[in-house]
């Protein structure tokens, strides 16, 4: 029988996948506006104890500035009210407007909020604010993960927020940045491993060619990334690639290739993930599974955030 979408996502069905991040999310998800403001307040300073966060470009949050600049001139009332209004998902000019960016704008948003919470330019958490039982354990909770798995949960606990006008509107992303040159480009290389398709995906998506990228990909080939449903068709996974993965850092570590039905093949990677946000300061655990047609085309790929750095040597089928 041939593969279809669903099919593939079972292939290497003995991956862990660290199924505590989304289900921290739905516990945070249950709480109200103020805690689930006061928690990630709390928990991002936690967090910067440890790390930073870079700054991001001011040629990035352009799209943003306008909405920064009307919360900017607001009383502290005001602006507390527009924080719960997105935590809440109210519908409201900003939570819409909010709604139509990209993650990285969302990100680069509460980035500036609480760069203005601390300076006291924006509305700060009350001074003693006391956290609900349910917020103090969901808190405790994201404590006793691992870096990459929290800073999966600040996303997207982020990313939820605002007026989802459901493809109402289009997507509000980061100005586009050219492909790396190629005397500047690095060549991974996965123990194990020796696939030129893999090897390309990871090069070209290291180097921000997402041109050459998608045409790695069938016209009908998906893309799960972690803890979503898959992106189908090449136009909608180019459409992410240019939203969503700039300037990544995908370093892939080992693999492993097996032949499957029909004349696919099977392919899993295990290794580490960098975003700009955290540069080398945390690799996220990572694996990729990988069903590539006769065609030594891309029909699936799914990024998964691994459950433990033991399962980056889980390569078994
Ligand atoms: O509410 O192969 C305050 C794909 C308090 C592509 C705040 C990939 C109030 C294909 C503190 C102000 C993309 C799938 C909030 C690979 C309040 C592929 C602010 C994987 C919210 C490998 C909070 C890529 C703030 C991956 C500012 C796995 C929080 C990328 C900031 C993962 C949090 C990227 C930040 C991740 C989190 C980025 C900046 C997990 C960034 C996380």
């Amino acid at each position: 029988m041939p593969f279809t979408i669903d099919s593939a996502r079972n292939i290497f069905p003995n991956t862990l996948a660290a199924d505590v991040v989304p289900a921290t999310i739905a516990r945070f998800n249950q709480l109200s506006a103020e805690d689930q403001l006061a928690l990630i307040w709390f928990a991002y300073l936690e967090m910067g104890k440890t790390i930073t966060v870079a700054a991001p470009g001011a040629a990035s949050m352009q799209f943003a500035q306008s909405t920064m600049d009307q919360i900017k001139k607001m009383d502290f009332k005001e602006q507390m009210q527009v924080m719960c209004d997105l935590a809440n998902r109210a519908d409201t000019p900003i939570c819409r407007t909010y709604g139509s960016w990209s993650a990285n704008i969302k990100l680069g948003f509460w980035y500036q909020l609480g760069e203005w919470m601390e300076d006291g330019t924006v509305a700060p958490i009350p001074e003693g604010y006391q956290l609900s039982a349910n917020a103090t354990a969901v808190l405790n909770a994201i404590t006793t993960l691992d870096q990459g798995q929290q800073i999966t949960v600040l996303r997207n606990a982020v990313v939820d927020m605002g007026f989802d006008t459901k493809g109402g509107s289009k997507t509000i992303a980061e100005p586009f940045v050219p492909p790396q040159e190629v005397s500047k480009r690095t060549n991974v290389t996965i123990e194990g491993l020796q696939n030129a398709t893999v090897t390309s995906y990871m090069n070209n998506l290291n180097a921000n060619d997402f041109d050459a990228l998608i045409e790695l990909f069938a016209p009908d080939g998906a893309l799960q990334p972690p803890f979503q449903r898959p992106i189908v068709g090449k136009e909608a996974v180019l459409k992410f690639f240019r939203e969503d993965c700039q300037n990544l850092k995908l370093i892939p570590e080992r693999g492993v290739e097996e032949p499957a039905d029909d004349g696919y093949t099977q392919i899993k990677v295990t290794g580490k993930v960098q975003t700009p946000w955290f540069g080398a300061s945390v690799g996220m655990n990572m694996a990729w599974r990988f069903l590539i047609g006769p065609d030594n085309k891309i029909f699936f790929v799914a990024i998964d955030l691994l459950a433990s750095p033991k399962e980056l040597l889980n390569l078994a089928r």
